[in-house]
């Protein structure tokens, strides 16, 4: 079983600033634990990271058709973008949504997300134990371990 993680904008700076909001793991240090966690589920992942819309709705067409479902910290685009929402609707794959922080101590702003109404479910505020988790439950949804 294979699963597509994706990481949206600015995740890429992840471990360099805002320690205090994020933690202080590396983009790197998520992919890696993420590797391991799917390893010991008995499935394979694939990450993905982009700054562009666009790039991460062609990645969702594209992967689709050889993943099972979908593991995505949309970033800023969770409060922006229903384009994203629309991807996932097409895909017809399921998705499960994570976010490092908590959204709901946060601004107003980070309390709506276009996706979550459409995804298996969605874990936020634990740091990266937030993507390991998420991966747990959607492995447990697809019928894995
Ligand atoms: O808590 C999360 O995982 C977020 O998806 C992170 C997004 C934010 O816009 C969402 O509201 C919540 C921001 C990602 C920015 O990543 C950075 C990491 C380190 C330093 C600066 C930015």
């Amino acid at each position: 079983m294979r699963i597509a993680v994706i990481h949206g904008p600015n995740l890429r700076l992840l471990g360099t600033r805002e320690p205090e909001v994020y933690g202080t793991d590396t983009l790197d240090d998520v992919n890696r634990r993420l590797t391991e966690a799917a390893a010991g589920l008995g499935v394979e992942i694939e990450t993905f990271q982009s700054n562009h819309e666009g790039e991460i709705l062609d990645f969702i067409e594209k992967a689709a058709p050889r993943v099972r479902g979908f593991l995505i910290n949309p970033g800023a685009f969770t409060h922006t973008s229903i384009a994203l929402l629309d991807a996932f609707l097409g895909v017809s794959r399921p998705f499960v949504e994570v976010h490092l922080s908590n959204l709901a101590r946060r601004e107003a702003f980070r309390h709506h997300s276009y996706l979550s109404g459409a995804a298996v479910g969605v874990v936020y505020g634990f740091g990266v134990q937030s993507y390991l988790l998420g991966l747990q439950g959607l492995v447990a949804r697809l019928g894995g371990r």
